[in-house]
């Protein structure tokens, strides 16, 4: 059951910024808007050994496509440059690409959680779930970032 918060109890948000049409800040009561998803995983850290739990929240496809990023959705192989980073609020961070979560490519079913466990993730922050992964480093909790970025197009 979800949890009532008073003005007291601070609401982690997360920035969603870069090439992106509307740019955003998010809570997780906002992420309860998107359709929700459930997941069970496991996975493998490398010094607390396997962990299970059980994630809900909304894709995170989902939720960066209303955001409209910077590529013509007409051509496919615009989408090939985009790189999504996801930062937590101690400074871990990942890379994904954009490929990688796209229907039409990877298609990899990562959520933004909003519980973990049946606990909702209010005052933590969102976490990532990339129910793919054998690691669990990639598990990023308490994510207050997500950068869209398509510059690597001018890298040839
Ligand atoms: N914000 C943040 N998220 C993180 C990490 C971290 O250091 N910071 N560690 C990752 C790693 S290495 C693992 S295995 C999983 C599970 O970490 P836990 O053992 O702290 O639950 O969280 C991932 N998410
Ligand atoms: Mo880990």
């Amino acid at each position: 059951m979800r949890q009532s918060l008073t003005a007291a109890e601070p609401v982690a948000e997360l920035a969603l910024t870069g090439d992106v049409a509307r740019p955003a800040r998010l809570t997780v009561p906002d992420l309860l808007d998107w359709p929700q998803h459930t997941a069970r995983v496991s996975f493998e850290c490398a010094t607390s050994g396997v962990q299970e739990h059980s994630f809900s929240g909304p894709l995170l496809h989902d939720v960066l496509h209303d955001a409209g990023p910077g590529f013509d959705p007409a051509r496919r192989k615009d989408r090939l440059r985009f790189l999504i980073a996801v930062t937590g609020a101690d400074g871990h961070h990942a890379l994904l690409s954009w490929a990688e979560i796209d229907p039409d490519f990877g298609r990899a079913p990562v959520l933004l959680a909003v519980t973990i466990d049946d606990t909702p993730l209010d005052r933590a922050g969102p976490q990532l779930v990339l129910p793919q992964d054998r690691c669990g480093a990639r598990h990023i909790s308490g994510i207050n970032a997500i950068r869209v970025d398509g510059r690597y197009a001018s890298w040839a």
